[in-house]
């Protein structure tokens, strides 16, 4: 028998679930529905949100006048996710970036993560990078309506207005990225989802299933786990 992956501890064999959509396509509202529905303690969101890359002080400038592209893959820093979620599957704490929306830039400052029983990655590019994609255990795509999309990012960022953004330049970047890095990027993900969630949590088939299967999953690591720890005190025993 293999010891080192078979004797890893349930824990550290953190089950991925990967949710993609567009941007307002209810991708939060749907990770935090199936961590409830879970119920269990050890289970993490992590949004793609805080691996925005650095910008360069040209970008950065861009950033405020909604002329800088946060809607194409090449915006997010997949090799420090890949790094981090590949520390968390090893059972390793991960240091997690922190980002500010409003300051277009990383924080000084990092999120401690141990590995989770379960981590949810949610993001509009979370089914993008085949290095991401080996990592998952489960592939969601969620889907909206794409003026059910924008009508909540309008509503979302309409606090992000009281803090010094105007609907303007919301309406701006939705024309300018969003919407055709959507055609272009975001949406050929569902052809390599498992599942595609039409109506996000108001459909709750979808959810029992997400549910369920995560709840296998968990049921299997754990009973593998078991086996591989009495295989090893049977050998002990008998030496
Ligand atoms: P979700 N975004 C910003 O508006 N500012 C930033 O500094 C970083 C990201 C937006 C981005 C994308 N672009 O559509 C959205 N725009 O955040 C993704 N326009 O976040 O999936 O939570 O909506
Ligand atoms: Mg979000």
């Amino acid at each position: 028998m293999n010891g080192s992956s078979t004797l890893r501890p349930p824990w550290a064999d953190v089950s991925i679930i990967g949710i993609a959509g567009s941007s307002g396509s209810g991708k939060s509202t749907l990770s935090h529905a199936i961590v409830s529905k879970l119920n269990l303690p050890w289970v993490v969101i992590l949004s793609m949100d805080s691996f925005y890359k650095t910008l360069s002080p040209e970008s950065h400038r861009k950033a405020f006048l909604n002329e800088y592209d946060f809607d194409a893959p090449d915006a997010i820093d997949f090799d420090v996710l890949v790094e981090r979620l590949r520390d968390l599957k090893a059972g390793k704490r991960a240091e997690i970036p922190v980002y500010s929306f409003e300051k277009h830039a990383r924080v000084d400052k990092t999120t401690t993560i141990y590995s989770p029983h379960v981590l949810v990655l949610e993001g509009i590019f979370a089914l993008y990078d085949p290095k991401v994609m080996d990592l998952l255990d489960m592939k969601i795509f969620c889907e909206a309506d794409a003026d059910t999309c924008l009508s909540r990012r309008t509503q979302v960022l309409r606090d992000v207005r009281d803090r010094g953004r105007d609907i303007d330049g919301i309406i701006k970047q939705w024309f300018s990225f969003v919407k055709p890095n959507f055609e272009k990027y975001v949406d050929p993900q569902r052809k390599v989802a498992d599942i595609i969630v039409p109506r996000g949590v108001e459909n709750q088939v979808a959810m029992s299933m997400v549910v369920q299967f995560i709840q296998q999953k968990l049921l299997e690591k754990s009973s593998r786990h078991r086996a591989a720890l009495t295989e090893l005190e049977i050998a002990a025993e008998s030496e």
